[in-house]
């Protein structure tokens, strides 16, 4: 078994290797999944061609995203193994600042699973963890995976639900059923993405703590100004632009080619 690694302040890689091993830690441990490491590997390299930082139209995902949660009656974070590896504290800050639900939501559900999470949660000062063992009792209609099991005191009654690192038809089936989704999801063609309400097309470990700022900057707008950002926004044109920048970006590059500052050899 490979031990963890410390990475070295002056590594180029210095910020994002530290996330890849702790959600290796997490999968360790059993919070995280063995398809978590992969959709993970996933996420870094669209992570990498977005230019790892919160592009402008994520930005204005995340202030409709804050809109709908506090203008939602029942809204609800649903929280599956590399969301709570890699965020817990601010899933837990989340939910405080718009009174949001927590619960638990996973694609390979176990109980053992599930106790890891609510317990990592629960560390993060959580106070209710939804979604766990029996609790899950009601059923998303047409979705056949473990993620169509939700809680009735959770899920069943959001009207606006965050799916942060989500996989796919489960979404699509949470707007047919009316309600609103947020997805974070940094693949602004994944299927999540595409039938969200609202996708932030950026890395959770950015995402999150941003919504947390946008939200306290909107916490004391009334309903109107709310809403008024909520009817306006367009998530085809928002997701449009993600894939313009992923676009463009690629097309400089191309230009150049050699991006990196790599030294020149001089033939021998
Ligand atoms: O914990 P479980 O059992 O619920 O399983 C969770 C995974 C992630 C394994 C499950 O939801 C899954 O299989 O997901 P997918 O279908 O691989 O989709 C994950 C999506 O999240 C992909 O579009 C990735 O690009 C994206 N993604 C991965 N890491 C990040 C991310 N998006 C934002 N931030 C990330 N850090």
């Amino acid at each position: 078994m490979t031990e963890e690694i410390k990475i070295p302040e002056e590594h180029p890689r210095a910020e994002s290797l530290p996330i890849r091993e702790k959600l290796i830690k997490h999968f360790k441990s059993g919070d995280v999944t063995s398809a978590g490491l992969i959709a993970h590997g996933r996420g870094e390299a669209l992570d990498y061609i977005l230019g790892e930082k919160t592009t402008q139209p994520a930005l204005k995902a995340t202030k409709a995203a804050a809109a709908t949660l506090l203008t939602a009656k029942h809204p609800v974070i649903s929280v599956n193994g590399n969301t709570a590896a890699l965020t817990s504290k601010d899933i837990v800050k989340l939910s405080k600042i718009t009174r949001a639900k927590i619960e638990v939501n996973l694609f390979h559900r176990s109980s053992e699973r599930e106790i890891a999470i609510k317990k990592l949660l629960e560390e993060a000062e959580a106070t209710e963890v939804l979604g766990i063992g029996e609790a899950a009792s009601a059923r998303i209609p047409e979705v056949g995976s473990e993620r169509r099991r939700i809680d009735p005191k959770g899920i069943l009654i959001a009207d606006a639900v965050l799916v942060p690192l989500e996989d796919g038809d489960r979404t699509e089936a949470l707007v047919r059923m009316g309600k609103k989704v947020i997805a974070i999801d940094l693949n602004p063609l994944s299927r999540t993405a595409q039938f969200a309400t609202v996708t932030i097309v950026d890395n959770i470990v950015r995402a999150i703590p941003t919504l947390i700022k946008v939200l306290n900057k909107l916490k004391t707008k009334n309903k109107k100004e709310l809403e008024n950002i909520t009817s306006t926004f367009d998530n085809k044109k928002a997701l449009g632009e993600a894939i313009d920048i992923i676009h463009r970006r690629l097309s400089k590059l191309a230009e150049r080619g050699v991006y990196l500052p790599i030294l020149e050899v001089e033939e021998p």
